[in-house]
């Protein structure tokens, strides 16, 4: 059987129409993988007609921007999904009706769809995995790669492994990072574009930093009333950007933000580094992932219960 970089190669031959998806609520490493991969092909195949669908991401703009005409043939088309464990987090249409599908991925196989299917868990990040199969064809098939397939997946791998920082980065990520620097990418655009903030977000981070609190047992709390967004000029979206920024002090285990509504109700944003916090959230009208939830409170009181209880839970756990 030919190297999994070969079927898709040849399943990229096979077609003249292309359509590439990625994760509904795209990060860069799915926006880098989906566009590195279209200007790659697009690049070596100007013949081919390349599509990318999905949503925009305001607020990543300046990495990509998904194609204006929407796919044809559906039947006659390959689909090319990036950065995408299950089929129901594909942001796009019309992946059914492809005459053939394939997968890109790095994260564990939830499930399994895709002909023929790359997954390769040990990779940072999807755009680490196009990287090596840019270079792949490079060396096998005369390609070339463009500056802006190497800017994109530089992008996400850069995402995905926090710069460098998380345990995901391995020397091929570092290897395959150095291959994109070789061509002009420019990365510290790329970083403004990443870790630039508004000022008033910055002044409120300011405001949070000093002002959250730090109980024994490892629960951090920041209250965000409405009178403090207001005088911070930050809506009650844009505050979720600040949901790490204590995370990193010593001794936490859990930490909550309190945002209040217009009418006096509190959305709860929960994290934790290990306790389980979903339940919680759940007997709170919420729920989500065990270290990511979100719930509601009715009134200060609830918010109080919720801080006991993640006292509690934290007690528990003395890891
Ligand atoms: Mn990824």
């Amino acid at each position: 059987m030919s190297s999994i970089m070969q079927q898709i190669y040849e399943a990229i031959q096979s077609y003249e129409n292309i359509v590439i998806l990625r994760h509904e609520k795209p990060d860069p490493d799915a926006l880098g993988s989906q566009g590195g991969l279209a200007a790659l092909i697009k690049h070596n195949e100007p013949a081919k007609h390349v599509v990318m669908q999905g949503e925009d991401e305001p607020g990543l703009s300046f990495l990509v921007s998904m194609s204006e005409e929407t796919a044809a043939l559906l039947e006659k088309s390959l689909y090319i999904i990036c950065d995408t464990a299950n089929r129901e987090r594909i942001d796009g249409s019309g992946w059914d009706k492809a005459g053939q599908m394939a997968k890109i991925d790095h994260h564990p196989e939830v499930d399994v769809y895709g002909e023929p299917s790359w997954v390769d868990t040990k990779s940072s990040s999807t755009c680490e995995m196009m990287m090596s199969f840019a270079l792949w064809l490079k060396e096998e098939k005369a390609w070339e790669i463009p500056a802006e397939a190497a800017r994109l997946f530089y992008a996400g791998i850069i995402g995905d492994t926090g710069r460098f920082q998380h345990s995901n980065t391995t020397p091929k990520t570092l290897q395959m990072a150095a291959e994109a620097l070789k061509y002009p990418i420019d990365p510290a655009s790329l970083f403004a574009g990443f870790y630039s903030s508004e000022e008033t977000l910055v002044r409120l981070k300011g405001k949070v930093l000093s002002d959250f609190e730090l109980s024994a047992n490892g629960v951090g709390v920041m209250y965000l009333t409405q009178s403090l967004l207001k005088e911070y000029n930050v809506t009650i979206n844009g505050s979720s950007a600040l949901m790490n920024v204590f995370a990193d002090v010593e001794g936490i285990k859990a930490w909550v933000f309190f945002v209040e509504n217009e009418d006096g109700s509190y959305r709860v944003r929960l994290r934790s580094k290990r306790i389980v916090i979903n339940e919680l959230a759940a007997r709170h009208n919420g729920g989500g992932h065990p270290n990511a939830s979100g719930a509601k409170a009715e009134d200060l009181a609830e918010t109080k219960a919720i801080i006991e209880e993640l006292n509690s839970l934290c007690q528990e756990q003395q890891t």
